[in-house]
């Protein structure tokens, strides 16, 4: 049903330019899509990998405010170190490029301008935070207020980093302007927008009809919330003065909007890649025949799904193909943070690992190794010390590399360090079994590459190599070499045993070079050179092949193609974290002026006004002890037709899914609550509303004003685990 397409654009989301980023973004967006443009290059496929820093948007100047110096400092910094990062890591864009090349700006001022000379774009005044005395108006991070949802006072206006709540300036209680301190007026204000409500019917068609198959269910299911909910037009200007300049003459201090630009930059990316290679870069965007592919993090769905979309349809760009979004990755229990320093930056792992002494790029292939063991494909998953540890050790060294290591051992010991020939008049059952499961591989590894299922892709290498160990261990080439004759010399029958098995494992190595190639390249490389054999082996059409190293091909002595983590190492990473994470509470106590041990209690305070009691009449620990109240991770929401109260849930509860009518649509849009973890009344009678059964309940607070907010554990906890 699939042809193959004549080209292939692939892009991993720009990194914002505002600081060091750690392994949780080289999980979700680059090591998927570098995996995935190494298969299709060694498919000998056209194909082209764009990114670039991501060089706009408040965060650069705000940064920069933090740092004491420049926007343009804070880019030129970051972009240096990122590109350097994804070098260290083997990531092969071929192109990375920054938003704040001239390129890119021409073309972003063309592509607004070619929307609104066409009127696909609406201008609205609207009334917005203006700093009289900074005379500016404020963009929403600009702006720091107390969270309705949370109580935290240093809440930004476009987002609550204590509680994640996603917010607007106006939500926020008392705002005040971080640039002068002051409380801010509303001032009128023009913008431009994209009205994205007119491509709904467009939007929905394409992607919950045509994609329906073939995009992951978790992209699937945000654009989905996102559409049902109704989409709104989308302001597509700013009042900033940094970022691309509004092409109008009557837009003076706007500037385009941070994710109209990015995306755009995988289009001038392209540019400059054929700039410097003196190619054509319109077939990649403009020709149906090109597969485009966005590889992204979940948090960036709805701007590669519906906004830009909707934007290269307008501009008659080809749109995505997919966008396989990944989950989030947790590190030793815990959500992944910038803030509360609770990461692992891609620069530290190339620090301790990567340039130490015995490092170097098979260390940069051992993260690549455990990271796409544990690619948040489907859900979040978690990366621990020790469970890096058990990848390496216990699978690249004991299975892979042992496999590797003992067949180069004993073909130096047993066959005189040549390929031997295979012997086919002697040729059994367990030989044929391997034989045949090297041949299928290719096909099997090659389906789920194509349908970025990297996890399984590998699974099924390393199954190969734990096959050739098997065999190896029942062949027993070394007991074999104990059957001699009379002048000590082995016997003709049991060399020929001996050659059959090493020799079905040396075409082995090398087909095990061909598919571990995409994941771990420098691990290729290197067991190309053992194998004295050239690159082009690589090649994706020589899979399966059991011609791959000629008979009589003398092969260079094993070198150690990785070697163990240390329970050091990993004690050392732990401590390191845990210190990191102090640091920064410390560091944050000081910045709000707190004696550390007084903070929370002057937070409480501020934030509670004192309730008259009407507690409800006292029970026994039994009828408590009746209810049960597990933790839940909500996967979708959406509102019952008809019913502006009630919100259908969709519940993770570890051992099952429950479906769980709400109502508390009023107080949350279906979208803010996907992913929140909730408590859920577990045994509650099932009961009918709207004609959905409803299989139990979640807990609110109800604040003194009738607000709602959500009852949920302070950090990430399993799904299903009781409550008492
Ligand atoms: N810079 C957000 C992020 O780094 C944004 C991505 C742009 S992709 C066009 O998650
Ligand atoms: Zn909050």
């Amino acid at each position: 049903m699939t042809t193959t397409p004549k080209r292939y654009l692939i892009t991993s989301a720009l990194p914002y330019a505002n600081g060091l980023k750690h392994i949780g973004h080289l999980a979700g967006a680059y090591i998927p899509a570098d995996i995935y443009v190494r298969y299709l290059r060694a498919q000998k496929r056209d194909v082209v990998f764009v990114c670039g820093s991501d060089e706009h948007g408040t965060a650069i100047p705000i940064q920069a405010m933090k740092e004491g110096t420049t926007p343009q400092a804070i880019i030129d910094k970051y972009h240096g170190i990122m590109k350097q990062n994804f070098d260290d890591l083997s990531i092969s864009f071929d192109i990375y490029d920054r938003t704040s090349n001239p390129v890119h700006h021409e073309t972003t001022q063309e592509f607004f301008t070619y929307l609104n000379d066409r009127g696909e774009l609406e201008v609205k005044e609207s009334e917005q935070y203006y700093d009289e005395e900074a005379q500016t108006f404020l963009a929403d991070r600009y702006i720091k207020g107390t969270c309705p949802n949370c109580g935290f006072t240093g809440a930004y206006g476009d987002q609550c980093e204590k509680c994640g709540t996603s917010l607007s300036p106006d939500d926020l209680i008392d705002p005040v302007s971080t640039l002068s301190g002051k409380p801010p007026v509303k001032k009128a204000t023009k913008h431009w927008y994209l009205p994205l409500n007119k491509h709904e019917d467009w939007l929905r068609n394409w992607i919950l009809n045509e994609h329906q198959a073939d995009w992951k269910t978790n992209v699937l299911g945000q654009c989905k919330s996102w559409i049902d909910a109704g989409l709104q037009p989308r302001a597509v200007t700013r009042d900033l003065d940094w970022g691309v300049k509004v092409p109008l003459p009557d837009a003076e201090g706007k500037v385009l909007y941070v994710w109209f630009d990015a995306p755009i930059g995988y289009i001038s990316a392209t540019k400059q890649w054929a700039k410097n290679t003196g190619k054509d870069w319109e077939p990649y965007w403009l020709d149906k025949d090109t597969k485009l592919v966005h590889f992204i993090g979940k948090d960036n769905i709805v701007f590669h799904c519906i906004i830009f979309p909707v934007m290269l349809r307008l501009h008659d760009f080809i749109v995505p193909d997919n966008v396989p979004a990944n989950e989030f990755m947790n590190l030793e229990g815990d959500k992944m943070s910038t803030s509360r320093n609770w990461k692992l930056d891609m620069q530290d792992y190339i620090d301790d690992f990567i340039k130490k002494e015995n490092g170097g790029p098979q260390l940069a292939d051992s993260l690549r190794y455990y990271l796409a063991t544990i690619l948040p494909e489907t859900k979040d998953s978690e990366f621990t010390w020790k469970g890096f540890q058990d990848a390496v050790n216990g699978e690249l060294v004991a299975v892979f590399a042992n496999f590797f290591n003992r067949t180069f051992v004993l073909m130096h010991k047993l066959a005189g360090g040549k390929v031997p020939r295979f012997h086919n008049d002697i040729a059994d059952a367990k030989d044929n079994e391997l034989i045949e499961e090297i041949k299928k591989s290719k096909g099997g590894i090659e389906n789920l590459l194509e349908e970025y299922k990297f996890r399984d892709a590998l699974f099924n290498v390393i199954d190969l190599a734990r096959k050739g160990n098997k065999y190896m261990q029942e062949k027993e080439p070394w007991i074999k070499a104990k059957q001699t004759n009379s002048e000590g010399a082995v016997t003709a029958e049991a060399q020929a045993q001996i050659d059959n098995c090493l020799h079905v494992c040396l075409q082995l190595c090398a087909n095990l070079a061909i598919f571990i190639n995409p994941f771990l390249p420098n691990t290729a490389k290197k067991m190309c050179h053992m194998m004295k054999v050239v690159d082009k082996m690589l090649e994706w059409d020589n899979a399966g092949s059991l011609k791959l190293l000629s008979v009589g091909y003398s092969l260079r002595a094993p070198e150690l193609l990785f070697r163990k983590i240390e329970d050091a190492e990993v004690q050392y990473q732990v401590d390191k974290l845990k210190a990191g994470l102090e640091k920064s509470k410390m560091e944050q106590e000081k910045a709000n002026g707190n004696e550390p041990a007084a903070v929370s209690k002057e937070q409480t305070s501020m934030v509670d006004t004192p309730q008259p009691a009407n507690v409800k009449a006292e029970i026994v620990y039994d009828d408590f002890d009746r209810l049960d109240l597990r933790i839940g991770t909500i996967l979708t929401a959406e509102k019952v037709q008809k019913a502006d109260k009630l919100l259908k849930l969709e519940v993770d509860l570890g051992f099952e899914k429950r479906t769980i009518v709400s109502g508390i649509a009023q107080h949350f849009t279906p979208e803010e609550l996907l992913n929140k973890q909730v408590i859920v009344v577990a045994n509650l009678a099932p009961r009918k509303m709207r004609g959905i059964e409803s299989q139990g309940m979640i807990l609110t607070a109800e604040e003194p004003d009738g607000k709602l907010i959500l009852v949920n554990p302070d950090s990430l906890a399993k799904n299903g685990s009781n409550v008492k």
